[in-house]
């Protein structure tokens, strides 16, 4: 195991959100955790065994801090794998505040964010894909979400990842063996089997790869811009699918001048709406701004909801926006606006416009608008045991691994030299540790962690 753990000291946080509440917990990790606990207990915590909780009174000298209940995790059994203590009091932030600075006081050190994570994956409890997961399921914001991340966090990615990687650490050790013999033409790793192995990874890598459009789609939602000209209908819009008075509505042609945005959540999946300006020249500095800012959202959405004000529109004006969507490249559906205000023989004209026929104001057909918008993410459920690819570094990390298989592969069919073959085997390698962790440097793992909450 190449990485030990870089702290031994003890470590202390709270591991519930801070402000009042029922109950608190705080949690301490290292090898001191459960003597110094102990020390401050009404009972002797180091005869307790694993997994027992206890009752009793904190006292700092004569002064009683709180009842509480402690509950002591020895390692290796525990979820950093060090000797670990969960005291759950009251709920006060005034009692949390006093048993952190307690036992700071006695020699524990605060924990950084994440950090009782980190010595998991130190102590080698769980892959770091797995202590990534572990927040994702702390910020999950949809089921979906939630079922993905548990799933990476309790079996991490399939075990045939890791087989196959240990067949390629070897060939590549052959191959460097066939180094140290110099002049002498040996050919200890056998170019067939070789490459039947690449052959083999490949197309396990490409199954990965192709989960992460729904993973990314599960994990951070869809950006959906509302976009059309002023007056359309847009803001009405965005409110009647949120559900309440987000954006502000006015029959006075550029009302919205920056974005709004709020997210709910269609089919199981994280929506996040994005009202915007209205398009149209304008002199006024501000409105311009905007609207170019609507520009840049519609560029960077993953679908646009182009509203169409059917009171105002003509066939060839809408045809002429359409292929201004279409030069964008971005899925987008076209959205018939205000047909209460229209006759039946009125609505004729649009009949050769794939378009949605809505009232936003008086929330006519918008369940037909949220099954198209649902229909351009074709996201299979996930069930418990489905690898998904949610993590962009993961995803950047089983690219480069492709990208390196893919030169050794090419290297094999020209019969380059075993140097270079040994070079792009490394690579590859290289890149699938980072996934794992098997590979990582601080500056990875202090990026990963940091985004963690204190306390896990
Ligand atoms: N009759 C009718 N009026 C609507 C409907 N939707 C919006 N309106 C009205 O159209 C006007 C403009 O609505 P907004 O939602 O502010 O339009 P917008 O597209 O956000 O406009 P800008 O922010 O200026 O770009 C308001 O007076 C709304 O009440 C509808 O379905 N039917
Ligand atoms: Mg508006």
């Amino acid at each position: 195991m190449a990485n030990l753990p870089d702290h031994t000291d003890t470590i202390i946080a709270p591991a519930t959100p801070p402000g009042t509440s029922a109950l608190a917990v705080i949690r301490l990790s290292g090898d001191r955790a459960i003597s110094l606990v102990s020390d401050f207990f009404s009972h002797d915590l180091t005869r307790t065994p694993s997994h027992r909780a206890r009752l009793g009174i904190l006292k700092d000298g004569e002064r009683i801090i709180d009842e509480v209940v402690i509950t002591v995790f020895r390692k290796p059994k525990s979820y950093t794998r060090e000797d670990l203590v969960e005291i759950s009091c009251h709920g006060s932030p005034v009692v949390v505040r006093e048993i952190v600075n307690l036992f700071i006081r006695h020699g524990a050190r605060m924990a950084r964010p994440g950090e009782f994570t980190r010595r998991a994956f130190l102590n080698g409890r769980i892959d770091l894909a797995q202590a990534e997961a572990v927040a994702d399921v702390i910020h999950a914001e949809t089921e979906m979400a939630r079922q993905a991340a548990i799933n990476q966090m309790r079996s991490g990615y399939p075990a045939e990842l890791a087989r196959l990687r240990e067949q390629l650490i070897e060939f590549a050790s052959l191959v460097e063996l066939e180094l140290d013999f110099g002049e002498e033409d040996v050919e200890f790793a056998k170019r067939d089997e070789l490459k039947k192995l690449v052959e083999q990874i490949i197309p396990f890598i490409n199954m990965l790869a192709s989960t992460f459009a729904a993973g990314n789609v599960i994990k951070n939602g869809v950006p959906t811009v509302i976009a059309g000209k002023p007056n359309a209908g847009k803001s009405t819009l965005l409110n009647a699918l949120l559900n309440e008075d987000r954006a502000i509505v006015s029959d006075i042609p550029g009302t919205t001048r920056d974005t709004i945005e709020d997210e709910i959540t269609l089919g199981g999946l994280l929506f996040r709406f994005i009202d915007t300006a209205g398009l149209r020249p304008t002199t006024d500095a501000i409105e311009a701004q905007g609207v170019e800012r609507t520009r840049q959202y519609m560029k960077r959405a993953s679908l646009i909801l182009y509203l169409i004000d059917l009171t105002q529109a003509t066939p060839p004006e809408v045809h002429e926006q359409e292929q201004e969507l279409k030069a964008l490249n971005i899925p987008y559906i076209l959205v018939g606006n205000k047909t209460d205000k229209l006759r039946p023989d009125e609505l004729e004209k649009w009949k050769g416009f794939p378009m949605v026929f809505i009232s936003a104001s008086q929330k006519t057909n918008l369940d037909e608008l949220k099954n198209r918008i649902l229909e351009h993410f074709q996201i299979p459920e996930v069930r418990s045991g489905d690898v998904i690819v949610t993590n962009a570094r993961h995803y950047q990390s089983l690219l480069e691994t492709r990208a390196a298989l893919q030169r050794v592969l090419n290297g094999l069919a020209k019969n380059i030299s075993g140097d270079l073959l040994a070079q792009d085997i490394r690579q590859a390698l290289h890149h699938l540790g980072e996934i794992t962790g098997t590979i990582t440097t601080e500056h990875l793992l202090d990026s990963i962690f940091s985004r963690f909450c204190i306390g896990k």
